[in-house]
Order: structure tokens, then sequence, then C-alpha cells
């Protein structure tokens, strides 16, 4: 597809990723970091950084589009699809929703079914275009969530946790739109 038309209505090119968070970038200790995965699921997940890196890994290219206005395009994504930390987890036939839980109490939430289409990678990611992530754009680890605003690509997670009521997320709930389809143009609540 020509550039033009992979960039939603009202996005402006950019061509590096801009640093943009609530907070401050959190430290990270390999030896005492993990990820878990919580919630409605049959078995549930505690794996140390070790671990994680030994999940089958992924490359997926894709867009990335901020609220505020920008996009960067072919953004080469290294990590974990979300769908196998779906299989490994089971998740409850109640289970509806997903919570991210990142460090400094940023979260966000989706429908299961954004998470898992096959039309776009979902991606816990480590590395971004040949390097391991850096830690303002979110190393060790973050979720990327091609098809949404960018908030909903939480960077410093560490928890994933399946519910059957959504749990609105931090942006969500300052006005936000909880749908955030850039080509829909939801910005706002
Ligand atoms: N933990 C956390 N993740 C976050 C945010 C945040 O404030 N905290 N901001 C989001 C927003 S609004 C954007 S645009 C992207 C920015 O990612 P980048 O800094 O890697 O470009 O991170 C998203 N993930
Ligand atoms: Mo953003």
């Amino acid at each position: 597809m020509p550039k033009k038309e992979r960039i939603p209505p009202h996005q402006s090119l950019v061509e590096e990723l801009q640093v943009l968070h609530w907070g401050s970038v959190p430290p990270f200790d390999a030896s005492t970091w993990d990820f878990r995965v919580e919630g409605l699921v049959d078995n549930p997940l505690r794996l140390s950084w070790e671990e994680f890196r030994q999940l089958p890994r992924t490359i997926s290219v894709s867009d990335f589009h901020c609220v505020t206005g920008w996009s960067r395009l072919d953004n080469r994504w290294e990590g974990v699809l979300f769908k196998i930390i779906a299989q490994m987890a089971r998740p409850q036939a109640q289970a509806r929703y997903m919570t991210i839980v990142a460090e400094g109490d940023y979260t966000t939430s989706m429908p299961l079914e954004d998470l898992m289409t096959d039309d776009v990678n979902v991606v816990l990611a480590y590395r971004l275009d040949g390097k391991d992530l850096e830690p303002v754009h979110g190393g060790p680890l973050r979720l990327v969530v091609p098809h949404k605003y960018a908030y909903k690509s939480a960077k410093w997670v560490r928890a994933l946790r399946f519910t059957q009521e959504q749990e609105l997320g931090f942006w969500e709930k300052r006005g936000y739109s909880d749908s955030a389809d850039p080509w829909k143009e939801e910005r706002y609540a």
C-alpha cells in the first residue's frame, strides 16, 4: 500500500518514534523482573526475564499511531505473539477482556477479540529495528497493538489480567476513547 494510504486521518508522519509517557522510566533488574498472567485463566504464569526470552519469537512490522497526531511506519518489532501467551495461560470461557498492567500504575485494557485478531499481530516486544528495546520506548518489554492508538501499546508491561468485565485503563479513565481506532479517529470518549 502507498505510504499516504497508511496514514490515518489527521496524522503526520514522523521519522522516529516520539518519546511519550506519563511518569518516569522505571528501572529494570533482570534478576528480579517477572511477567505474570493472572485472572480468569486455567494456568496462571509467572516468568522470569530469562524464561520470557526463551518463548518462541516473532518479527512483526507494523505502523504506530499516537493520538496526539504523529505516526511512524514500518516499526520492526521483535518479541512474543500475544496468542502464544494466551495459549499457554488458557483463558477460561468467561474471560472477555484483558487488562495490561505496566510499571508505575499505567494500565490499559481491551476486549480479547482485539488482541486475538488474525488481521494484525499483537506482540509483547523486546526489540525494535534490530536493537534491544530502549528503556524510554518501553524496554525491557512493551505491548504493541498496531490497529489502536498507541496508548493501548503499554510500555514496561509486567502483567496481563484476563477479566470478565472491562477494567478501564489509565488514559481511558481520563477522557480518551476506549475503542481508540485511528482509522475512525476515535480519539476521545
Ligand atoms: N507505561 C506506559 N505506556 C505507554 C504510555 C504511558 O504513559 N505509560 N503512553 C502511551 C502513549 S500515549 C504513546 S504515544 C506511546 C509512546 O511510545 P514511545 O514513547 O515508544 O514512542 O506509549 C504508550 N504507552
Ligand atoms: Mo500517544
